[in-house]
């Protein structure tokens, strides 16, 4: 049996504390049940997940690099640094890789400086406002343009 692709899952700072505050916003998940549903889809549709959270923009970078001719694909909730760093946009231009953007929350219906994301200038698309839902669905896109980047 060929070897499932590995979508490379990174979660910004502060999502370790999911489930624990703020359920209005981020939902009642935790980080490990969103982990959990990730698996599970990820198993059903043919991939596998490398489900990773920092709190260390440095580290979110490395994995970024170190996942250059390792994973098929990246899908990216860069939390807070989102809508600040310059680093995590440079790391995401050198991908080899198709990359989505997740937020669980709405980042347009909220203060002004969440409006803006430089994660969104790397990424093939953006998925936001839908809670933990995003991450499966971000997983079903990206096996869908495997599935069509095989085919070309
Ligand atoms: O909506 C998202 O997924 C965000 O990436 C979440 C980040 C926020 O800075 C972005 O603007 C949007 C914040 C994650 C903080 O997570 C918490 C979890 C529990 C309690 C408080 C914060």
């Amino acid at each position: 049996m060929p070897k499932a692709p590995t979508i490379l899952i990174v979660n910004g700072p502060n999502l370790n504390m999911l489930g624990s505050r703020d359920p209005a916003l981020y939902g009642r998940d935790s980080l490990a049940d969103i982990e959990k549903a990730c698996r599970r889809r990820a198993g059903e549709i043919g991939l596998a997940v490398d489900f990773r959270q920092s709190n260390h923009e440095g580290e979110i970078v490395t994995w970024i690099q170190e996942a250059r001719g390792r994973a098929a694909g990246l899908i990216i909730n860069a939390g807070a640094y989102s809508h600040s760093s310059i680093a995590i946009l440079d790391a995401l231009q050198l991908a080899d890789f198709p990359v989505i953007e997740v937020h669980l929350s709405n980042i347009f219906r909220r203060e002004s400086y969440r409006r803006h994301s430089y994660v969104s200038e790397a990424a093939r698309g953006i998925i936001c406002g839908l809670g933990s839902l995003g991450y499966r669905l971000a997983l079903d896109a990206m096996a869908q343009f495997l599935k069509t980047e095989k085919e070309v």
